[in-house]
């Protein structure tokens, strides 16, 4: 296959980035008062300004003629009809199917997979509603009043994400917790707060052999056990989410009390599935509904709308056009506001993962760059902190500022103060400040002009930084859901550009693999050698190891 790079697509957005590279963001606005109103979209109820970024009409017209090159719609209907395009494993992607609120048919190897998912929503409502209404008692008939996900990776994010993100729309008493890292301080914080009796925990693995996770499962247990000597009432405190029955089984849980989902469900990709348990008991069903109508109305689009109006293909070409066209390496996602501060956690996760990648779907060494660095926090706190480097830093990184108009916890002004910042940081970063404004200013303020030609050239912004600004008017279920599905399907339309697999994670295999081979040398030497280091660091470990009680 043509490598990608020697494409004709791919060369025309080379030279455009070379010819274009005086372009100044501030330039474009003046000279076209139209375009907010050209390159912004609304969709399921989230405003997208793409304005803020360094592209004009033929930009986006030799993107467009790049994601046609790669045959983009042809591989997005692909994924939406259950084909095994998740080649390295040999697997559908069908996070879409979960969230089909349509109900319309989609098969894998000829099968509707619908009914499968609503009889697993159905289970999961019948359980919700009875842990709610007090009939789903602990060993002591006290009613649950703490949820214990137990997980890690795609396992934890997602759950732990949302239900931070619509803590106002917790059910009355229900608190939710996340267990996540092996690290022994995690699970021993989480469990000083329980009250076993009250406590359910649903232990959430796909596979149910992840390391981390069964290590803190048998821990909760043991605990539970110890204060309550209640071992037939086991099933009453943990409840599974897997796709490994036989596991599930041998770790004394019934499997009346677990919830499946299938190979079809990325782990990155399956909050949407059972493993969204955590959030429907915190949030309930209803909101939990909300939020899979609010990813279909994403998907809906994402499969209909023509690419010059299609939101995420729009977003996955602009991250493109900085990474592989004018060198930007990272890419920073600022929520503004607090509920949503675990957001680029998740999303370093799903897009890292997904096309943190090098080798294309031909088994070579792409010649180009993939997935760039996620990263970033809550605003205004990034402000006053590394803000700095995208006003004054020598590197390009392309951000999102994403905030809700209305707070559900109002104080005062403040959620003005919020929203002014926000939009203040996405001017500042687009129009800098000159060196003639930066003199006026100082001028004004009366500063002498041997202060002022010495100090200027510090007050200069070159701006033409890029953003993306989402803005919604209330953090609702149906919100979220459409926002997480516009990133999700970003990835994939980056993901098929650079001709990858976004569904497997080798890497993180890979580490899964190596920790297990290494941990019987923690506490006695098998006289196997890793490498010089390895050792080095395992003798260190050994010599100064108390045993663990
Ligand atoms: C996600 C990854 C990874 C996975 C965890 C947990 O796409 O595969 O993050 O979710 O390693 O795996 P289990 O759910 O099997 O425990």
């Amino acid at each position: 296959m043509t490598r990608l790079e020697t494409t004709p697509a791919w060369r025309a957005l080379n030279d455009l980035a070379r010819d274009e590279s005086g372009l100044h963001m501030r330039a474009l606005f003046e000279a076209d008062p139209g375009r907010f109103v050209r390159y912004s979209l609304s969709v399921a109820d989230l405003l997208i300004d793409y304005s803020k970024h360094r592209i004009t009409d033929e930009t986006l017209a030799r993107l467009f003629a790049l994601a046609r090159a790669r045959e983009v719609e042809n591989w997005r209907e692909r994924m939406f009809t259950g084909e095994k395009i998740n080649f390295t494993e040999n697997r559908a992607v069908l996070h879409t199917a979960l969230r089909n609120r349509s109900n319309r048919p989609v098969r894998v190897d000829g099968e509707d997979v619908m009914p499968a998912v609503n009889a697993v929503l159905a289970r999961m409502r019948a359980f919700v509603a009875r842990v709610h209404a007090g009939e789903w008692l602990g060993c002591s008939g006290r009613r649950i009043t703490d949820v214990v996900n137990i997980g890690i990776g795609g396992s934890d994010l997602g759950p732990r994400m949302v239900c931070e993100a619509l803590a106002s729309w917790a059910h009355p008493g229900m608190r939710a917790h996340f267990i996540s890292n092996v690290a022994p301080s995690e699970i021993a914080a989480t469990l000083r707060e329980l009250d076993p009796e009250t406590t359910l925990f649903v232990v959430a693995s796909k596979t149910f052999t992840t390391q981390e996770t069964m290590a803190n499962a048998r821990a909760a247990r043991d605990w539970f056990l110890a204060h309550t000597g209640a071992q037939d009432a086991v099933q009453r405190h943990f409840v599974a989410v897997s796709t490994n029955a036989r596991a599930v089984r041998e770790f004394g849980i019934d499997t009346a009390n677990m919830f499946e989902f299938w190979d079809w469900v990325g782990g990155r990709y399956s909050l949407w599935s059972a493993i969204g348990l955590p959030i429907a008991l915190y949030v309930g069903m209803d909101n939990f509904e909300c939020l899979l109508s609010g990813a279909h109305a994403m998907d809906e689009h994402f499969r209909s709308a023509p690419m010059e109006r299609n939101a995420p293909i729009l977003l996955a070409l602009i991250g493109l056009w900085y990474v592989n066209f004018l060198g930007a390496e990272s890419h920073a996602v600022l929520p503004y506001g607090t509920r949503l501060r675990n957001l680029p956690s998740y999303l370093q996760q799903a897009d890292m993962e997904s096309n943190g990648k090098t080798v294309n779907r031909e088994g070579e060494r792409v010649g180009h760059h993939t997935g760039p660095v996620i990263w970033g926090g809550p605003g205004t706190n990034g402000q006053h902190a590394y803000y700095q480097l995208f006003h004054q830093g020598s590197r390009l990184i392309p951000v999102d500022f994403i905030a809700a108009v209305n707070t559900h916890t109002p104080v005062g002004q403040q959620q003005d103060m919020l929203l002014a910042n926000l939009l203040a940081q996405a001017r500042a970063l687009m129009t800098g400040r000159t060196r003639e404004e930066a003199e006026a200013e100082m001028r004004a303020a009366g500063v002498d002009e041997a202060q002022i030609a010495r100090l200027a050239p510090f007050r200069v912004f070159e701006g033409n930084h890029p953003s993306t600004s989402i803005l919604f008017a209330d953090l609702t279920p149906e919100v979220l859901g459409a926002l997480i599905a516009l990133y999700e399907h970003k990835i994939f339309v980056q993901g098929i550009i650079w001709g990858l697999d976004s569904f497997d994670q080798w890497g993180v295999e890979l580490g899964k693999q190596m920790a297990g081979e290494i941990l019987p040398d923690i506490a006695t030497p098998s006289g196997r050698a890793f490498d010089a280091s390895t050792d080095g660091l395992l003798d260190f470990i050994r010599s100064h190891r108390r045993s663990a009680s």
